[in-house]
């Protein structure tokens, strides 16, 4: 099995907090329409893990090494005097490669044979079965336990990786969480609205801890990945439908989104969940772009995001209404025609992971038609310099950085 780590931690806990009154509850909507009837699904994650220790199937920590078919790919070539050395395997963590865009780009990545995937993931079990099903090499993956609703887990999980030895070459902040019924916040194992806790804080603790480990790494290009979203961005159609992202002036975010002495929400307004879910995004795509400010030159890792196109079927709509999940994909597909297959945004993402042309720094990549990629315009707020300074500031205080 390929299982380097999977460690017992107090898991994601999702707990309703009291002192939200009934006024705040938001009607749900469907394809912009209102729908009183939808019933908030419920959302636990699996509490129980495998404890395993991290060496336990790796008797020798070591870096891995290039396999015995390791290919010398021209643009990684370091210098004239190393031409005959092949490049080893890159080593790269897929935060929520459990499923769908995240499990798809692993196996793009995986069945390379250049790139050893490192799949993040808060269920063990879920990740293994879908690596199998997916048909990725043992040799070609781990997997570790992460639950970005808990701080304590994501510090846990930079140990875990730490200690295995391996390089960290590439970084995907993938994993995401939609609650688009949900009729009250739930939180975060330290009281942050949950889809911002785990989106954003979560995310933002990892790379943060993470940067250190890219920046060490000598492969010849490192990159930490966001992935960002057109909802989150209102310059487009699709980020036009309501409740639209807005982080206001982030006083729900300073007061630390607890929903007891401030609201749940960024801006501070009334909990809605799927515009948490769409503030999450502009966070992932602000926080993209300080990290490029902030360290590109030093360091030279690229710093990218990007929107793979509108993955109708994935699990991030798990917790909509059925009718949503059965129109959305035909409205996707025939209507705006923004569908992609997981397959295809799998490759996507590999493509920003691992592609020589695409290594800009800064970008929010987008494909066109021709599935061509391209470099995106942001919305006015995401791509706020001032903003993306003062979250970058206020969450490095709420992850306990600052
Ligand atoms: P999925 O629900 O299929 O994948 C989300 C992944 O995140 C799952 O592996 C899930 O794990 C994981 N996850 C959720 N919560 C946590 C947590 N607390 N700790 C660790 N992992 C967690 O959705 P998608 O593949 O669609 O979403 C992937 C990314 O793509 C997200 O960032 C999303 O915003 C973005 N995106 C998606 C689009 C789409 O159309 N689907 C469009 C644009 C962007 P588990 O399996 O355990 O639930
Ligand atoms: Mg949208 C070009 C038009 C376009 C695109 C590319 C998307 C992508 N959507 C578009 C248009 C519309 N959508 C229109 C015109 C409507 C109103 C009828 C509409 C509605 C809609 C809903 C209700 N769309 C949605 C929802 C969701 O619940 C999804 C969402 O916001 O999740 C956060 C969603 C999405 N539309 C997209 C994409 C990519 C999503 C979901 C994924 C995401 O951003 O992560």
């Amino acid at each position: 099995m390929a299982l380097q780590a999977a460690s017992l931690l107090p898991s994601a806990l999702s707990i309703p907090k009291e002192g939200k009154s009934s006024a705040s509850l938001k009607e749900s909507s469907l394809f912009g329409l209102s729908l009183s009837d939808c019933v908030k699904a419920d959302f636990s994650s699996s509490a129980l893990r495998c404890k395993r220790e991290c060496n336990a199937t790796r008797p020798t920590v070591r870096p891995i090494r290039a396999q015995t078919t390791a290919v010398a790919t021209p643009g990684v070539t370091r210098s004239s005097s190393e031409k005959k050395k092949t490049l080893r395997k890159g080593s790269v963590i897929v935060t929520g490669a459990s499923s769908g865009l995240g499990l798809a780009a692993a196996k793009s990545l995986a069945e390379t044979g250049k790139w050893h995937v490192i799949m993040a993931c808060r269920d063990f079990l879920k990740t293994e079965r879908a690596a199998k099903a997916a048909g990725m090499a043992k040799e070609n993956y781990s997997i570790m336990h992460l639950d970005l609703s808990s701080l304590d887990s994501v510090k846990q999980f930079v140990d875990n990786f730490r200690q295995s030895g391996m390089p960290l070459d590439v970084l995907v902040c993938n994993a995401a969480i939609y609650r688009p019924t949900a009729r009250e916040p739930t939180y975060s194992a330290e009281g942050f609205e949950l889809s911002v806790g785990t989106n954003h804080l979560g995310h933002f603790l990892l790379s943060r801890l993470l940067l250190e480990d890219l920046n060490k790494s000598d492969y010849p290009s490192k990159r930490l990945i966001i992935v960002g979203s057109i909802t989150g961005n209102t310059n487009t159609l699709a980020g036009n439908v309501p409740p639209k992202a807005n982080l206001g002036d982030l006083r729900g975010l300073a007061g630390g989104l607890n929903g007891l002495n401030s609201s749940a929400m960024i801006d501070g307004g009334d909990f809605d969940g799927a515009k948490a879910y769409k503030d999450s995004k502009v966070c992932n795509m602000l926080i993209m772009q300080e990290f490029h400010r902030r360290f590109h030159e030093e360091t030279g890792i690229t710093f990218a995001s990007l929107y793979p196109g509108c993955i109708a079927s994935t699990g991030l709509f798990r917790e909509h209404i059925p009718l949503f999940r059965t129109l959305f994909p035909p409205f996707q597909k025939f209507v705006t025609k923004g569908y992609v297959s997981e397959d295809d945004a799998g490759k996507r993402l590999a493509q920003v992971v691992s592609d020589p042309s695409l290594t800009k720094s800064g970008v929010y990549w987008s494909w066109n038609k021709a599935s061509a990629s391209f470099e995106n315009q942001l919305s006015q707020e995401a791509s706020d310099p001032k903003k993306a300074k003062k979250v970058w500031e206020i969450s490095e205080k709420l992850v306990g950085l600052a």
